[in-house]
Formats: C-alpha cells, sequence, structure tokens
C-alpha cells in the first residue's frame, strides 16, 4: 500500500520546544525518503499541517496553547481522514505527541474499533484536572479516550474515538498517579517496563497482536519516541531512564510489520534542539524502516 506522509511542524503541546523541527530533521538531515525509496515503497509527501503563528488563548484551568492545539489537530483529523479515504497509509511525522488527537480523530472516521498500540514512557492519560504540567501531549490518550477537554474530545463529532480494551500502552515508566488509577479503573493493558524486563518483548508484541487482531477493525501505531532509552534517544524532551533496548523497539516493530495488523502510524516527540549528531531523528527512520517492511536478511 502506498504511504502518505502528513508533517506536522508542532511542538507547543510539549513543555521543551523543539519537537516542532522533527518533521524536517527526519525527512531531510536522517533521510526517510531514500529509506522508503530503498524499501520500494510508493509514498508521496501531503500537504504539510499549516501551524497558526498567533491565535487568541482560550481560556483553561490548566492547559496550555489550547488555541494551537485544536487548530492543528482539527486539520490534521481532516488530512489523515482524506488520507485513509484515498486508500492509503497515513505516515504521520510530528511533533510533539498532543498531536495524536488530530491523527486519531481523522482515523475514527473509518475505523469503528481503531486499535492502538502506545509506544512511550509515559500513558498520556492527564486531565487539566490532574495534569501536573498543563502539557496537551501528556493528555492525548486521554483525550482520545473521551475525557478531557470537550473541545479536544469532540474533535470531529466522534465521541470517543477510541475504547478503552482496544489500547496497549507498550513501555511505560513514568505515570502520575491519577493516571495509574485510571489505567487500573478501566483495565487498559499497560505493558511496562517491568512487564517487558520480565517476559521479553516478543512475548508482549505477541499478547498485543493476538488481542487486537481478534477486537479491532484497524491498528494505528503512536510511537512516542521517548519510550526508547536515553541512550539511544537522547534528543527528546522528557527522558526517563530505563527505557527500551535499541534492538527491542525494532523487535518490536518488526513484529507489528509480520502481524500484518497495522494500518497507519506516527512518530513523535523528536526533538532536534536536543539531538546528538541527528541520532534520534536517524533512530526514528531506522525504526519505520522496520515497521515498514525492512529486515535484516
Ligand atoms: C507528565 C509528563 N505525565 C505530564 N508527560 C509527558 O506532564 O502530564 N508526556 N512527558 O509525554
Ligand atoms: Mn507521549
Ligand atoms: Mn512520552
Ligand atoms: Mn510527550
Amino acid at each position: 500500500r502506498s504511504v502518505a506522509i502528513v508533517s506536522v511542524p508542532f511542538g507547543k503541546g510539549a513543555a521543551t520546544s523543539g519537537a516542532e523541527l522533527g518533521p524536517r530533521h527526519i525527512l531531510q538531515a536522517s533521510g526517510l525518503t531514500r529509506k522508503l525509496n530503498e524499501l520500494k515503497i510508493t509514498y508521496r509527501l501531503a500537504q504539510d499541517i499549516h501551524v497558526p503563528q498567533y491565535l487568541p488563548p482560550i481560556p483553561t484551568v490548566n492547559a496550555k496553547y489550547l488555541a494551537e492545539v485544536h487548530a492543528v489537530t482539527r486539520q490534521l483529523g481532516d488530512r489523515v481522514s482524506e488520507v485513509v479515504a484515498a486508500g492509503e497509509f497515513p505516515l504521520v511525522l510530528g511533533g510533539d505527541h498532543s498531536i495524536s488527537i488530530g491523527t486519531i480523530a481523522g482515523l475514527a472516521e473509518h475505523y469503528a474499533n481503531l486499535g492502538v498500540i502506545w509506544f512511550d514512557a509515559h500513558s498520556d492519560l492527564n486531565t487539566e484536572d490532574t495534569s501536573p504540567s498543563g502539557n496537551i501531549h501528556g493528555m492525548s490518550l486521554g483525550v482520545s479516550l473521551g475525557r478531557g477537554i470537550p473541545l479536544l474530545t469532540k474533535l470531529r463529532g466522534i465521541h470517543p474515538k477510541i475504547k478503552p480494551e482496544h489500547v496497549a500502552i507498550v513501555g511505560a515508566r513514568s505515570l502520575d498517579p491519577e493516571e495509574k488509577a485510571y489505567i487500573r479503573t478501566l483495565g487498559i493493558a499497560c505493558y511496562t517496563m517491568h512487564d517487558i524486563d520480565r517476559q521479553g518483548i516478543a512475548r508482549v508484541m505477541d499478547k498485543v497482536i493476538q488481542h487486537l487482531r481478534q477486537t479491532t477493525d484497524g491498528v494505528h501505531v503512536s510511537f512516542d519516541i521517548d519510550c526508547v532509552d536515553p541512550r539511544e534517544a537522547p534528543g527528546t524532551g522528557t527522558k526517563v531512564i530505563g527505557g527500551l533496548s535499541y534492538r527491542e523497539a525494532h523487535l518490536a516493530l518488526e513484529l507489528l510489520y509480520q502481524s500484518d495488523l497495522v494500518t497507519s502510524a506516527e512518530f513523535v516527540e523528536v526533538n532536534p534542539n536536543l539531538d546528538r549528531n541527528n541520532q534520534t531523528a536517524k533512530l526514528a527512520v531506522e525504526l519505520i524502516g522496520s515497521l515498514l517492511g525492512e529486515q535484516i536478511l
């Protein structure tokens, strides 16, 4: 299937600026299109999402840059929906993780039972009331589950976008107290680093794949690069020690390719300002390769 690359140069959902430079670095400096050519994957660059310079602020309790996040995610929802309607595979390049609100809004129009694999050190399940930071990238999975700011949860009129039983979080190691409680209450599948240490990433991914195969009609991979250990992925805004190794991350995505389940993907939170020799942007390109079928032999 042909890939449509959607660049989202937006970083205001995160505390540290720089994620808005992610798409350019992943595409240009690190050669994503060269990789796709090598893999003989047909692709096109969809029109970039326009990030407005200034918008009048929307009054909120505790959600920074809500007007900007809303403008970006609304457009992104339109774009992703068009791409799916055209029969293409959406590959969204962030940007910070708040943009997933838009990606998933666009997908939800086409998949009534969308599965989401949320690779992340965090669970991004905060609301305005529970967020320690007010940064919307820490709320985006919650919003897609229908929890939080109505302006965002109601995007495209589908509410909620996804169901808790269709979500799997992989790589978690930094959860706020209310996020833990919410995961337990809703019974969201959350494979923490403890589970991965204990069972191995292959067994964890087998469980995720088996479950989603039986219950969903499409699977979105939302890959926050901070799920990978900071040794391999230093160029990201909220690093947490003790993450996925280089090979664990690749193996997870190689197994997803083999499963033939994945219908869309996004790679977010690459922050070139914090990177070393473009290591993290290069890692993102290699990981995209694994998800799209690159094999060692
Ligand atoms: C924290 C950090 N849980 C928050 N979240 C991050 O601000 O909500 N998400 N870094 O990516
Ligand atoms: Mn995240
Ligand atoms: Mn994260
Ligand atoms: Mn984040």
